[in-house]
């Protein structure tokens, strides 16, 4: 175990060649909808010892700890070797019991080079090693050696051998929820990314593809369902009331898709022909009461498999596939060929007990896991640096198929907002990474938002590039050159690039430099020469270990409008002196995409009778920060014309960006604050167009949230930001109050809860302007929302109005969570919603409160969840988790260490909260900086808390 000594020393060296390092952190990672689980709550957008024992001779460790070793290890992209070894099949036997488990794995083993030499080394944590046979010999003690992270194999057969080793493991001590662990009674298995190791001695990387068999034995009565992957090819019944069950998966696959379940489960079953005509059994298993709250997860599993056939081709390729949920899981799910498991809340929805945002999400992340069969199981990784090769191109998929059920516009706007409050904070701090990560120490700290969605992102642009059917043939190029290997993001970009000839130029710098990209606009109009002129220059900040950066390849889609809000038909675009004719097919083409490859770059139109409004970045065609000399004229004008829902909301959004800004700066110097007119006119129309879907009014009439506006500050000023944010929303609620009081009435509906585009959106403009309402805190609005909490017959109108009661200090916010809680109290899915709407409260000095729940008998540091809505959720207010008095900040220092004792990839997440500490005054960034320096001088930290806090103090 690493003294506190080795550790401050290796934090000290550390720090020294901080320019060496690049760590990455889960910082940031979003609340909402994902497949993080985080608990969505309806705020500012209203809305991972030495315990490895010589053969068999010694005791069993008292407690299963999680690693905490030596000096944490970096591990460089630079560094990837082939394996020495591959694996042809590997036979698994799991006798799971109540004190230990028995792992037996068989495994067939060839060379990669023919008469090699190498030694065998397999990866191995926390277990007990009983045996070690190699062609069904035993091996003498000196042909190995066993650290505490490896089981090194030294005289080998050459050629091809059979190896078996016999280990033990303890589930019920595995509290870090990796590897095989028990949730509510099952046993469960987590292995992504590298939680293979602490089930058996394994080449745990993602280039080592097998056939796997798994047989499961187990008590019959506690145990009655056994689940792994592929086809159940036999079970039957053992002697002392125990079964087995023997499950193979005729795919090669990396054993981070490995999967077991074992337990007292029940499932929804049903079925789904595929294209060619195959029946594939669909089941979904869950405790017996939540079988009934599967529906929705089914419906959204079997549009994701007609999703994935019409637009991609792609089929399902077993005849059986399964999804488990348990409530205890680190992440939202896990990808296990044909053995899904999810985290409850992904999985369970009732109109009573889950949010439309709750449906939304179930339907976004069934899919996602669905995508992966292909994107990221029957085609791999080739080492976890590659991670965004499977994870941005099934983000971005997922994202395609939910724009596909519901309103595009609307999905997109979700999306980059979500990059701009979570992503470009990572992408501006000390753990900014670029989408393939040059290093890490712990891989489960580069689950981040860049990597996913910055990744999907990239994958969207060579969309955008491409079109739909250049897109199409490069995901089949890259099928066909693929299935069935480990690869990286080159071979997905020479697939693109091959399947449509195309010259991407400098593109794949998006893979290799981390920062938003800068990029500035100016534009003029000649009117003798009819030419309207576009002049870009970009340029990538500095980020940790990369302080000077080439410029990147930004595709930006531009359309022109006419003074009165009319698209106007492109021709030709002047480009390094040439001329280039806009394709048309004899139709107008109102929108084109330029190609900026350069620091600076100039693209004139010709034939432009008047001076245009340009409408830029359409549908965010790049993840950039853009920076335009577009008057507040011609924002105005693009957000009532903008033929680009996503440019018509952005110009809403610009223009709320700056003033809240300059209203900030009137805070500090303590100005009085009012209103711009002309931004309360502009909600005001869009409020009142009857003609526009009401799930983008709702989004159009949201303010840039706090983080967003904070992270455009020169210093980060939480309260500032709040009271900014807190008086405009006032001031439109007062000023708007008649027509918000009509949109609550207007879409109020007493028929039965149907998650669909129509009535999701009325529900969300309804529930926005209730918000607006409760702000006021006067008695009608009062009365108003609390008519609303007792007349709500779902939880997204139940939810809502409560979240709206609970902005206001008082006794009918007492009173209405009281009432919630005692209406809810057996449901722990909505306990939590609870818990998280209380944490991200923004009443003064709600530390306390949270202190205090964290004693209720509801909470649980063991259960992720929990974890994520109070203490993910307290950090999600600035003004309390930022709080000048330094609690909120001493309070995550406490949890921090406390819940790194039990479970690291969680704690690891919550000390990602303090990664941006350099954003805020001296005085927060002495009281944050201590407990960082604090939290590092902790006996036996993590490698995953040490990984984030280490990085984040040094930058
Ligand atoms: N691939 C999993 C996440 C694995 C978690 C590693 N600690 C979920 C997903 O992205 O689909
Ligand atoms: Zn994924």
């Amino acid at each position: 175990m690493g003294s506190r000594h080795s550790r401050v020393s290796f934090l000290r060296n550390s720090a020294k060649q901080v320019s060496r390092y690049r760590f990455l952190t889960s910082e940031a990672v979003c609340r909402r909808n994902c497949r993080f689980p985080y608990t969505s709550v309806p705020r500012d957008r209203q809305g991972s010892s030495r315990l490895i024992c010589s053969v068999a001779t010694e005791t069993v460790p008292e407690q299963v700890e999680e690693s905490k070793m030596g000096t944490p290890k970096e591990i460089f992209l630079k560094d990837y070797k082939m394996p020495d070894y591959y694996f042809d099949t590997v036979d698994l036997k799991f006798s799971l019991g109540e004190e230990k488990t028995i792992v037996t794995s068989k495994i067939a083993v060839f060379p990669r080079v023919e008469g090699s030499s190498s030694p065998l080394v397999l990866d191995g944590k926390d277990l007990k090693l009983l045996s070690i046979r190699i062609n069904s010999k035993d091996i003498k003690e000196d042909d190995y050696q066993l650290d505490s992270r490896h089981l090194t194999i030294k005289s080998l057969p050459s050629g091809t051998f059979t190896l078996e080793i016999e280990t033990e493991t303890y589930p019920q001590k595995n509290t870090s929820l990796e590897g095989l662990y028990k949730s509510s009674g099952n046993f469960c298995t987590q292995c992504e990314a590298e939680g293979f190791r602490k089930i058996t001695f394994y080449q745990d990387r993602p280039d080592i593809m097998a056939k796997y068999t798994c047989r499961i034995e187990a008590d019959r009565s506690l145990y009655p369902v056994l689940l792994s992957n592929g086809n159940l090819i036999e079970q039957g019944d053992l002697e002392g009331n125990k079964h087995y069950a023997l499950w193979e998966d005729p795919f090669k696959k990396p054993c981070y898709l490995f999967a077991l379940v074992a337990g007292q489960l029940e499932s929804r079953d049903d079925t789904f022909v595929t294209r060619s005509g195959r029946t594939v059994a669909l089941r979904i298993w869950t405790p017996a009461q939540d079988v009934p709250k599967t529906a929705h997860a089914m419906y959204s599993l079997k549009a994701a498999m007609k999703w994935d056939e019409d637009v991609f081709g792609l089929e399902y390729d077993l005849d059986l596939f399964n999804i488990v949920a348990v409530p205890d899981f680190n992440m939202g799910a896990m990808e296990n060929k044909s053995l899904n498991i999810f985290n409850s809340k992904l999985v369970l929805a009732s109109p009573e007990t889950a949010s439309d945002g709750d449906y939304a999400a179930i339907l976004g992340v069934i899919g996602h896991e669905y995508f992966h069969n292909w994107t990221g199981n029957r085609v791999t990784c080739r080492d976890w640096f590659q991670l965004s090769l499977k994870e941005g191109l099934t983000v971005f998929r997922d994202q395609e198929f939910s724009s596909d059920m519901g309103s595009r516009t609307v999905k997109r706007i979700g999306d980059v907002s979500k990059l701009r409050t979570y992503q470009f904070p990572q992408d501006a701090g000390p753990m900014a990474h670029p989408v393939r990560p040059h290093s890490y120490i712990k891989m489960d700290n580069f689950y981040t938002v860049t990597v996913y969605e910055k990744g999907a992102e990239v994958v969207r642009m060579y969309k955008t590039l491409l079109g739909t059917e250049g897109f199409r043939k490069g995901m089949d190029l890259y099928f066909k050159r693929h299935d069935g290997q480990a690869v990286t993001c080159e071979d997905f970009f020479a697939a693109m690039r091959d399947a449509n000839n195309a010259d991407f130029a400098n593109f794949l710098q998006w893979y290799s430099q981390a920062g938003t990209p800068v990029v500035k606009v100016a534009s003029s109009y000649n009117a003798e020469a009819r030419t309207f002129s576009l002049k870009f220059s970009q340029e990538v900040p500095p980020t940790p270990g990369q302080p000077v950066k080439e410029p990147m390849f930004i595709p930006v889609a531009v359309g022109l409008l006419d003074s009165t809000g009319k698209e106007i038909s492109l021709s030709s675009v002047y480009h390094d002196g040439t001329l280039q004719y806009i394709a048309s097919n004899g139709q107008p083409v109102y929108t084109t995409v330029l190609r900026v490859t350069k620091k600076e770059e100039e693209f004139v139109f010709s034939d432009v009778s008047e001076r245009p409004i340009p409408s830029l970045l359409r549908g965010y065609s790049a993840p950039i920060r853009l920076e335009t000399d577009l008057t507040d004229d011609d924002l105005y004008l693009l957000l009532a014309y903008d033929s680009d829902g996503f440019n018509r909301w952005e110009a809403g959004q610009v223009l709320a960006r700056k003033l809240m800004l300059s209203l900030v700066a009137d805070f500090q110097q303590n100005k009085p604050l009012v209103l711009n007119p002309k931004f309360l006119h502009g909600l005001k129309s869009i409020l009142s167009d009857s003609s526009l879907d009401k799930e983008f009014v709702a989004k159009a009439i949201t303010l840039p949230g706090e983080v967003e506006i904070m992270d455009i500050m020169e210093v980060a000023d939480p309260d500032a930001a709040h009271a900014v944010r807190t008086f405009i929303k006032k001031q439109l609620a007062n000023e708007l109050k008649a027509e918000l009081l009509r949109t609550v009435e207007n879409n109020r509906s007493s028929e039965e809860y149907v998650f669909d585009h129509p009535n999701l959106a009325r529900r969300a403009l309804k529930n926005i302007a209730l918000a607006y309402l409760a702000s006021l805190e006067d008695s009608t609005c009062t009365e108003l929302v609390l008519h609303e909490y007792k007349a709500a017959t779902n939880m997204t109108d139940q939810f809502a109005a409560l979240a709206a009661i609970a902005q206001n200090p008082g006794k009918a916010r007492d009173d209405v969570l009281a009432d919630f809680y005692s209406k809810w109290q057996d449901d722990f899915l909505v306990v939590n919603k609870w818990f998280a709407l209380q944490a991200a409260s923004d009443i003064p000095g709600n530390v306390e409160n949270v202190r205090k729940l964290l004693s209720h008998p509801a909470f649980d540091l063991r259960n992720p969840n929990k974890v994520y809505s109070l203490i993910g959720g307290f950090c999600s207010s600035p003004v309390n988790f930022h709080g000048k008095d330094g609690s909120g900040y001493k309070f995550l220092g406490e949890i921090v260490t406390e819940l790194d004792k039990i479970n690291p990839q969680v704690a690891s997440r919550m000390v990602s909260a303090f990664s941006r500490w350099k954003r805020f005054d001296v005085t927060r960034q002495n009281l944050a900086k201590a407990q960082l320096e604090k939290i590092l001088s902790t006996n036996g930290l993590s490698e995953n808390v040490f990984e984030i806090a280490s990085k984040s103090l040094a930058a």
